[in-house]
């Protein structure tokens, strides 16, 4: 068992105060030289040995204050070194390894990613480069010297600033870096290669030059300024918002193409997934504009929250990885719609927070036991850690929570700390008691928010029933009534807002009510007419609302609510009620399918609501989200089916209407990533799916006609993605000719990957065993791998879950090859089990079976851990 235990944390023995690293980079090996300043700790015993991690280093010499060691001294071994008996005073402790980054396809460590030598570090990579207190609470100053061939490697780039480059003879030359701020090891990075840049500069608030550079393979410049771009309206936004600047003289951005993650945050060096950077028009979608704002930010705003701040242990990720999501939704909120965005994040936090929080692999935001931590990089941790940084905010009111912010830079800069002294800072800064709040850090699970409601005409008041509950997950049988901030407002009869005399039985301000028990009644006083409520505006709490409202109530809500958020949450809960209904034996009515159709079409035809939010509306909810309602015994063949009768039902009698605003809506204008612009396009596409889903006559070849006429990726991909879920007769000759058009662009072949796994039809597994076993196909590659496998897994399930098993047993069996390439990305791709729980019991069988087969198989501690979660063990 490796199981390590958040109450087990105790401080090192020792501090290492400074590194000196030395690289000398071949094309054959690299050698890793490195000159520890270390001190013990005042408490620190007499003969307490040092031990640092190490990850299979091959200890080359090892020598204390300029002295080698004799070899009874220390002992090295696979997980690291020990020093038996270190002085105790501050000493140098000097190491050195060869590294074979050639061969490292776990792309953590250093390693070689089309030719450029990078690193990857957190959360314990460091210790593949030397060893060290790979831990984040020792925070060290760096120096980093790089020697390395001339052709292969002109550009050398490590954290901090440039203070030495010169030739080192011998075709070789060299660069020193010097990073002032003290950091933890899983921020260091290194790159070398040959790389093209684009540069730019930004000033600070304060009037300080920063120069800007983002790196890249030669001939990929031009795609680099929506990058640029981003980068500098994040760090514009970062100080408008919460003051916060830039510290270095110096940020630059790596791509490379083979990396485990999105990107990497490390100090005035972040790395990026290539597909995080790349876009021109014709090969990046407008998803893709907006994940490269969205990461860019992100990774720049961990500058502060993250790097100036960091984690005390790995327990504490959500402490940086919430915030930081946080931080880069206000961002996008702030530069495009909020409502929009927040419809988006919502959406994407039911589809993969949630499945996560109900199934066997739930933890709370802040785990107190992991096997690997690798496998807590997860959206329960990122977005849901954002979630609770929202109610925060929404408790404390924007002026609270920038106080709070405030306080917690000023007590933490320069420090490893925790999720306690985050919400003390906000608690002193406001006066305010968060000891309940903290439960939402504790506790996993999904909670259920249960509102009845009654009217009583005579007395005139309105009362809310308010019930919170949420089901156990693995390890925590009971749990602890959280606090849940609840926004809301009272609509009367002709729509407008309603207010109310008196109110009592919890506490309200304003349009707030915070429930903090099992079960609240707020009762309203002075209320001369049956309200309709609108309640969880903005899904102000991460919870499942269920209430008792009528069809006849949510429709109401879509037309006159002034909460964008709510009016589409009310169109996706009728939708979601007929489905559902459906699906479990009771059809719908043909007025209720008219009702809806009226609303969407009215949403549709509205002056005042914007086309971004118009193509979010006008939609019904997805198989997945329709599986997650009814919850046990799925069979995601009926609801497939289910689903495709609603839209035709809903949809086709709308027909004209989607016709015509999708011929209004085409552009003479060339492409613009702006948020005007992207809506404008995501209608559009939006109507060309809903005439697909609804088989309106030509259809099909409208959307055979937008493929081949488009001038720009998004209206040419949505074309794809809509004629290959509707199985179109022309999908087959589309796909053939993006793969030919595109084949040579790997983020583009990505997209190809993608739809084609994604195909709701017999033979996608064939057709995927295909392209695994082309020579040419690279399964050292993630993001390949990930579109291919990755989204069959999370986004096929008709035939990721097939009734015979063999989706199962494909999956189950790309896991077992691709760990003994690149277990991290083994283990992601294996968490799309998860659902196996919910199915009905051919399913589960089917799936047990696959897991049963894996589970017999040597494998990764990174897979190992996730099956072992995913089978109860
Ligand atoms: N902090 C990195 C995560 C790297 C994880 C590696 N398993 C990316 C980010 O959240 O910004
Ligand atoms: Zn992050």
């Amino acid at each position: 068992e490796h199981t390590i235990y958040l109450k087990d944390y105790t401080p090192s023995p020792y501090r290492i105060v400074s590194v000196d690293l030395d690289f000398r980079i071949l094309t054959e090996n690299t050698r890793a030289r490195a000159q520890l300043t270390v001190e013990p700790r005042d408490d620190t015993a007499p003969g307490t040995p040092l031990v640092l991690d190490g990850d299979g280093l091959v200890l080359g010499s090892i020598a204390i204050d300029g002295a080698p060691l004799v070899l009874s001294a220390y002992a090295a071994n696979d997980d690291g070194l020990t020093v038996f008996e270190p002085p105790l005073r501050r000493f140098v402790l000097e190491t050195e390894v060869t590294l074979q980054p050639e061969t490292n396809t776990k792309l953590m460590g250093l390693y070689r990613s089309s030719g450029t030598w990078c690193t990857q570090c957190e959360p314990e990579g460091f210790r593949r480069i030397t060893y060290y207190l790979d831990r984040p609470d020792n925070l060290a100053v760096f120096k980093v010297r790089m020697t390395a061939p001339l052709d292969v490697a002109p550009v050398l780039l490590a954290n901090g600033n440039l203070v030495d480059k010169g030739d080192a003879g011998d075709g070789m030359h060299y660069a020193v870096w010097e990073d002032p701020f003290p950091k933890p090891a899983y921020l260091f990075a290194l790159v070398a290669g040959d790389l093209g840049s684009i540069t730019d500069s930004f000033i600070t608030g304060s009037g300080r030059k920063v120069d800007l550079g983002i790196y890249c393979t030669h001939g990929k410049e031009d795609q680099c300024l929506w990058a640029m771009d981003s980068l500098k309206r994040s760090m514009a936004w970062d100080e408008r918002r919460f003051g916060l600047e830039y510290d270095l003289d110096v940020f630059n951005i790596v791509a490379v193409s083979d990396f485990n993650f999105g990107a990497m945050e490390n100090k005035g060096l972040n790395i990026f997934n290539d597909k995080l950077v790349f876009a021109k028009p014709d090969t990046a979608t407008d998803g893709d504009y907006d994940g490269i704002e969205r990461v860019i930010a992100h990774e720049y705003f961990h500058n502060w929250t993250g790097n100036r701040v960091t984690c005390r242990d790995w327990f504490q990720l959500c402490l940086k990885e919430g915030l930081t999501v946080y931080r880069d939704q206000e961002f996008t909120s702030d530069e495009r719609s909020r409502a929009v965005k927040r419809i988006s994040d919502v959406a994407t936090l039911r589809r993969a927070q949630f499945p996560e929080d109900g199934g066997p692999l739930a933890h709370p935001p802040r785990p107190d036991q992991f096997r690997e931590i690798n496998n807590f990089y997860t959206t329960t941790v990122y977005e849901k850690g954002a979630e609770i940084v929202r109610m925060l905010a929404t408790l404390l009111g924007e002026a609270g929570f920038r106080k709070g912010m405030d306080l917690y830079f000023e007590r933490h800069d320069g420090e490893a700390t925790t999720i306690e002294a985050f919400l003390a800072a906000f608690a002193d800064a406001n006066g305010v008691n968060l000891d309940q709040f903290k439960t939402w850090y504790l506790q996993a699970g999904t909670p259920k928010l249960t509102v009845n409601e009654h009217y009583d005409a005579d007395r005139q008041t309105y009362t809310l029933k308010l019930t919170q509950e949420t089901q156990p997950t693995p390890g925590q049988p009971n749990k602890q009534a959280l606090v849940l901030p609840i926004k809301f407002g009272l609509l009367g009869p002709n729509g407008s807002p309603m207010g109310w005399s008196e109110v009592s039985g919890a506490e309200v301000r304003d349009d707030l009510i915070v429930l903090n028990s099992a079960m609240a009644e707020v009762t309203f006083t002075g209320i001369a007419n049956r309200p309709v409520a609108s309640l969880l505006r903005g899904f102000s709490a991460p919870v499942v609302l269920e209430s008792q409202s009528s069809q006849q109530d949510q429709l109401f809500l879509a037309r006159h609510d002034s909460d964008p958020f709510n009016r589409w949450q009310a169109l996706q809960d009728v939708g979601m009620a007929l489905a559902v209904a459906a699906v479990k034996g009771t059809p719908w009515s043909d007025a209720s399918v008219t009702a809806l159709s009226e609303a969407l079409a009215e949403t549709l035809g509205s002056e005042t609501l914007d086309d971004a939010f118009k193509a979010l509306a006008l939609n019904i909810p997805d198989e997945q989200s329709i599986g997650r309602e009814i919850a046990t015994d799925i069979d995601p063949d009926k609801i497939h089916a289910v689903r495709g009768k609603l839209l035709h039902a809903v949809f086709e009698p709308l027909a004209m209407q989607l016709l015509a605003t999708y011929n209004a809506l085409a552009s003479t204008t060339p492409y613009a990533p702006d948020a005007l612009s992207t809506g404008r396009r995501s209608l559009r596409n939006r109507m060309l799916g809903l005439l697909l889903a609804s088989e309106a006559a030509g259809a099909d070849m409208l959307a055979a006609q937008q493929y081949g006429n488009a001038t720009n990726m998004t209206d040419r991909m949505a074309a794809l993605a809509s004629s290959t879920y509707a199985g179109t007769p022309q999908v087959a000759g589309m796909l053939a000719d993006f793969r030919t058009r595109f084949g040579g662009d790997p983020l583009v072949l990505d997209k190809w990957l993608a739809v084609t796994a994604a195909a709701p039809r017999d033979g996608v597994i064939e057709d995927m065993k295909a392209i695994l076993a082309d020579p040419s196909f690279p399964k050292t590659n993630p993001n390949r791998l990930r579109s291919l496998v990755g989204t069959f897994a999370m986004n096929n399930p008709t035939q990721f879950a097939r009734a015979d098993g063999a989706g199962f047993r494909f999956v189950a069996e790309f896991v077992t090859e691709v760990d003994k390439i690149n277990p991290q990305v083994a283990a992601r791709v294996l968490t799309g089990f998860r659902i196996w729980p919910m199915l009905d019991s051919t399913r589960r069988d089917a799936a047990k079976g696959a897991l049963a087969a894996l589970q017999a198989t040597a494998l990764s501690r990174n897979v190992a851990d996730i099956l072992t979660r995913m089978v109860g063990g």
